[in-house]
Order: structure tokens, then sequence, then C-alpha cells
């Protein structure tokens, strides 16, 4: 390996230690990097690596709310600003019990990269809070995001930091939100914040735009293959927003979705996922708070399997819409067992690096989240270029856009990766493309 990773990424083995899921990341966007770096031995001289693995800023605060039984309860916020070499920190807030700096600092770091790969003008930030809203009544929900933002305003802004949601977060939260930066800052300024409702500044399509672009994505890799994405079976994993715009979209192109899952198990439908009825259901599921698949084989009559992931359902495409690591190992073995040939990740950072790095040994077509999911973010930074007019563009102008975005996404990739002799290397490549932009932001603008 290049020396100057390994050094860096020693220091920062040392240094976070104690942080697995942000080691995870770097190790697997530094190691990649090696022909570019090889390449510029001036990015040694100006400490490149070693910044670009230093967040610019981390907050962490209190965040103390009262629930409905009148009890005071405190949780932990946190907004890592990562990267701003090409633009406002730009990325979502995660409310999940799982939620600690570690992960903070992961998601930051991808952010940085997919936002760079978007070509809009985003740098890289992510934030959120131990807060677990499963269960909780509206008021706490409203009551929690004003505490939150409460904090969090005097540190974002439209041309500063622009949250949006993320797993725990969809519209709602973000309405919540919105109104008190609104009420704190006195000043009507949308921009701040995207995932935003029609009536005050939301884009149309960013609620499917997650979904919506990684099947766009698959068409891309499938079209590379000389496939078609009609008449493939997809297994899938979550039901939350990621998950429905999948599942519309795919249906939409003729594929059929078999699975989703929840922390209780998985679905199969063997009928696929395919009417407005079941896709309207899946939003209610979310909102009701229960998180559980469960309901959905109960409403529909179809398959539960208690406490299993679906990984094991024989299908054409794997698209993982959970959360971070729910693939390791034991499931990529059973994919491959069963002659899986499209591994397409869509949850940020689902996969161990062991079993990301065997799959794609064994020669299956593996697509990175950070570009696969990158569509979601994308119509975020359209909604930010509609409020800095104040305009509203029509949907299908923004649905036009997302997708034009995700195949230049995927034509970069595989161009990047072919530059540096790697192949059909959508992993790499995606890496490779990201980090360019903001590393000749980061060498033009000095030692900052
Ligand atoms: O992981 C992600 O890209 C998101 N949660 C969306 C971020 C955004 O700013 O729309």
């Amino acid at each position: 390996m290049n020396a100057y990773i390994e050094r860096v990424l020693e220091d920062v083995k040392k240094r976070d230690a104690h942080e697995p899921e942000f080691l995870q990341t770097v190790e697997e966007v530094l190691k990649s990097l090696e022909s570019m770096v090889d390449k510029h031995p001036e990015y040694e001289k100006a400490g490149l690596l070693e910044r670009l693995v230093e967040p610019e800023r981390v907050i962490e605060f209190r965040v103390p709310w009262v629930n409905d039984a009148g009890e005071v309860k405190v949780n932990r916020g946190f907004r890592v600003q990562f990267n701003g070499a090409i633009g406002p920190y730009k990325g979502g807030l995660r409310f999940a019990s799982h939620v600690n700096l570690s992960v903070m600092k992961f998601l930051g770091f991808e952010q940085t990269f997919k936002n760079s790969l978007t070509s809009l003008p985003m740098g890289g930030g992510k934030g959120g809070s131990d807060f677990d809203p499963n269960g909780k009544s509206d008021g706490e929900i409203m009551r929690f995001c004003q505490s939150f933002m409460t904090e969090l305003y005097r540190h974002i802004g439209p041309n500063v930091d622009v949250p949006a949601g993320d797993i725990g977060v969809g519209g709602r939260e973000i309405g919540y939100l919105f109104g008190q930066y609104k009420r704190i800052r006195n000043a009507y300024e949308n921009g701040v914040l995207t995932g935003k409702g029609p009536s005050f500044g939301g884009s149309p399509f960013r609620p499917e735009a997650t979904g919506f672009g990684a099947v766009y994505y698959l068409c891309e890799v499938l079209k590379h293959e000389k496939d078609d994405i009609k008449g493939k079976t997809i297994a899938m994993s979550g039901f939350g927003n990621v998950a429905w715009g999948v599942a519309i979209k795919a249906t939409q192109l003729g594929a059929k979705v078999v699975t989703l899952s929840g922390p209780d198990g998985y679905c199969y439908d063997p009928d696929g996922i395919a009417t407005q009825e079941k896709w309207d259901y899946m939003l209610e599921m979310r909102s009701s708070g229960r998180n559980q698949a469960k309901d959905y084989a109960d409403k529909f009559g179809v398959e539960f399997f208690p406490k299993q992931k679906p990984w094991g359902v024989k299908v054409d495409v794997c698209m993982p819409c959970a959360y971070q690591n729910e693939i390791g190992m034991p499931e990529a073995e059973q994919m491959l067992k069963n002659g899986l040939k499209y591994y397409i990740e869509v949850a940020n950072m689902p996969t161990t690096n062991e079993a990301l790095f065997y799959m794609m040994d064994k020669g299956l077509i593996v697509a990175p989240s950070k570009a696969v999911n990158a569509g979601g973010v994308s119509v975020s930074g359209l909604e930010m270029s509609q409020n800095s007019e104040r305009l509203t563009w029509k949907p299908e102008e923004v649905d036009a856009m997302l997708l034009n975005i995700m195949v230049n996404i995927h034509a970069a990739s595989e161009k990047a990766a072919e530059e540096a002799g790697l192949g059909y290397n959508l992993v790499a490549g995606a890496n490779l493309a990201g980090f360019k932009k903001v590393a000749d932001a980061m060498m033009a603008q000095g030692i900052v």
C-alpha cells in the first residue's frame, strides 16, 4: 500500500480507536485512493489526507425535553461539520438510539464524497441524536425537535450548514425543526433545511429521490452488463422512506420487489410490493412508530420470518435499505450460494468491509451506497437552488435532473475506476471520483 496512506490510516486507528464505524469507512475509502495518491506527491506535503480524516468541527450538545408524563429526559445532540471545501456542509439528521459520535463521523465522512459525486456544490456534514422516536407521541416529537433546534440553530444556515432528514427524521420532524428555527432567527430562511413540506419550500420529489435514484443507478449497472431491469426479482431490507421509493420505482420499471424487513424480521411477498395500497401502507407503518415489519404480513396475508433477514431469498438483485453493517460474512456467503449477481447497497454502509471485499473478490457486481443513495442529497441540493431563487420547479423537471445526476454518477465512477486500472470497480470508482473534486478544492484553498 502507498506509504502515506498507510501512515495516515495507522494514525487514525490509534487516535480514533474507540470509533469502529468511522475507522471502517476511513479504511475502505483511503485504501481505494492509492492510484491517485501515488500520482500526487504534493498531497502529502499539504497534509491532505490528515486534514481529510479530521472533521472541521464537531458540535455535541444537551437536548433536554419533557415527556407526556411530565418527566424530564435528556438526550445527546450532534452535528459534525466534516468538510466544507466545495460548499456549505450538507447532510441529514438521524434520530435513533444507536447514534453516537462514531456513527456521526462515519456518516459525515461518507457524505463528503457522496455530495462531491452529485456534482452539486455541497460539503459534507451529518447530525442527529440518540433520541428514539419509536413509540413517542406527536407532542413529544415536537418538543424534542424544538429543544434540539434551540441549540442547533446557531451552528447552521442556508450558506453555512443545511441539515435534512435521515433515519427517524422525515417530513414531520423537518417541519417542527424549521418552525423553531424560523421563530428563533426571525427570518424566513427556508434554505436552511431540506426535505421540507411542499407548502414552505420543499422540492417536489425529495421524498422519492433516494429510492428512485437507487433504481436509476441499478438500471445503469444493468445496462453496463447488457441486462435489463424488466422481470428482475429484488430482495430489499427496511420499510422506511428509502425502501418505499425503491419498491415504487422498481415496480414501475418492470421489476418485482419481494421482501421488506424490520428489526422484528422479514416479509416475503411473492406477488411483489407492487400496488399503491402496499406502498401507502409502508408509509403508515413508518408513521405508526411501531417499527415492525410483521404489520405488513398481517395486513396482506404474506409469510413473515421472525428475527430473520431477507438475504436467504433467491433473487436477482439484493438492495439493503436499512442500517449500517446489516450484511456481514454469513449473509454474503448466503447470497453467493444463491447465485446472486447484483449487490446494490442503498443504506449508508450496509456491509462490513470483510463482506464487501469478499463479494467483490468472488465476482459479484457491487455498487456502493455513497453513489447509489446519492439521489436523496442530490434533490436536497436542488431544493436549496429552488429556495435561493424563490421558485418551485415542476416534478417532472426535478425527476429528469435526478435521473441525469444518477447516470452521471455511475459514468464518473466507471471512468475513474478504469483510469486507475481497476476495471468495473464501482466501489473504488465512486471514492476516486468523489475524492478528486474535494482534493482539488482543498489543495487550492491552502492549509485550512
Ligand atoms: O444519507 C444521506 O444522504 C441523507 N440522509 C440525505 C441528506 C440530505 O441532505 O438530503
